[in-house]
């Protein structure tokens, strides 16, 4: 395996990756992605492609070291509450125990999260028997703030099945989501319990406004959310940044308070090759670093990601430079 460690080129090129959460834990890069199955199967808008199985944690001493695959950490046929689809997931460290978060259809074929535990952050990942109480949809991401809170962000539209949930339960004939000129869905958020396993109480919907305060709406595909929540601390401030999916932009709204409401900044990054963008964002050393996919390994074949990954820079006053990932 040649290990690839330079910027916007695929980390690693012998297995397909996508969705990467990128973590710093014992000194180390861990990049925990989806990782896709090379089938030749067609796609849909319901994402039936992402037939994924397993997971591999990838690491990284520094960024100029290889890169290393753990090999399985975690697959499908030991989770004993989830039919298919292993899709993005998250990790994270607390009470010394590493915590892998998962989504993936239960057995009447709805999106939920999952945990599993580990000693070490490579893994192997032992899931809990049964899926997080009250969790829905997909693209979980973790963050525990400096007071040890940790908190749960998802969701998704489309094949995340968000627009299924309007009502608070599950409406499998639910298919459209609010009005053009209505507020978009927006994320959800759950402030997990001490031990990580659960939800402390019902998630809620986080709200992201403009600069005059007014909800993003529905119909604002340049700037409402979609799917691929990622949230950070830069300066005091909450970054959450996520997908535009139909727009296929990375964007991005900060708050003082980590539930929100969030005020739209900007764009992050410009499409990339292939439908879907997905990212996560870690300070290395004295760094920040964006790790996102693009279909290039493939030659644009939606479902045949490569995870990589670009420095990303702040201005004075805070916001986030844009990046074109193929700048000459
Ligand atoms: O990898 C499957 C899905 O594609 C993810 O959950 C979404 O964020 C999109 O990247």
């Amino acid at each position: 395996m040649k290990p690839y460690t330079k910027p916007n080129q695929p980390l690693v090129n012998h297995i397909f990756t996508a969705d990467p959460s990128a973590h710093v834990f014992e000194g180390k890069i861990y990049i925990y992605p989806s990782h896709d199955l090379d089938h030749d199967g067609p796609d849909n808008d319901n994402g039936d492609q992402y037939a994924m199985e397993d997971y591999h944690v990838l690491s990284m001493e520094n960024f100029d070291s290889p890169v290393v695959d753990h090999g399985e950490a975690l697959h499908l046929r030991d989770i004993p509450w989830a039919s298919s689809q292993l899709w993005a997931p998250d990790a994270a460290y607390k009470n010394n125990v590493y915590y892998l978060f998962f989504p993936a259809r239960d057995q009447d074929g709805i999106f939920r999260i999952g945990v599993a535990t580990a000693s070490s952050p490579a893994g192997p990942f032992k899931p809990e028997p049964n899926y997080i109480k009250d969790s829905y949809s997909i693209d979980p991401a973790v963050f525990v703030d400096e007071d040890d809170q940790a908190y749960m962000y998802f969701g998704g539209l489309w094949g995340g099945q968000l627009e299924k949930w309007q009502t608070g339960s599950f409406d499998s004939s639910q298919t459209e989501g609010p009005a053009a000129d209505k507020p978009a869905l927006g994320p959800l958020v759950a402030l997990l319990s001490e031990d990580m396993l659960s939800f402390k109480d019902k998630p809620f919907e986080i709200s992201i406004v403009d600069e005059e305060g007014n909800p993003i709406l529905a119909g604002d595909e340049e700037r409402r959310y979609f799917e691929g929540p990622w949230v950070h601390k830069y300066n005091g401030y909450y970054y959450l940044s996520y997908s535009t999916g139909t727009t296929h932009k990375l964007v991005y709204g900060i708050s003082k308070n980590p539930q929100g409401p969030y005020t739209f900044k900007g764009t992050i990054l410009t499409p990339v090759i292939g439908w879907t963008t997905h990212h996560s964002i870690v300070q290395f050393e004295d760094k920040w670093y964006l790790f996102y996919h693009d279909c290039s390994l493939s030659d644009g074949v939606n479902h045949k990601r490569c995870v990589k990954y670009t420095e990303l820079k702040y201005n004075a006053d805070g916001t986030i430079q844009t990046i074109d990932p193929y700048a000459e």
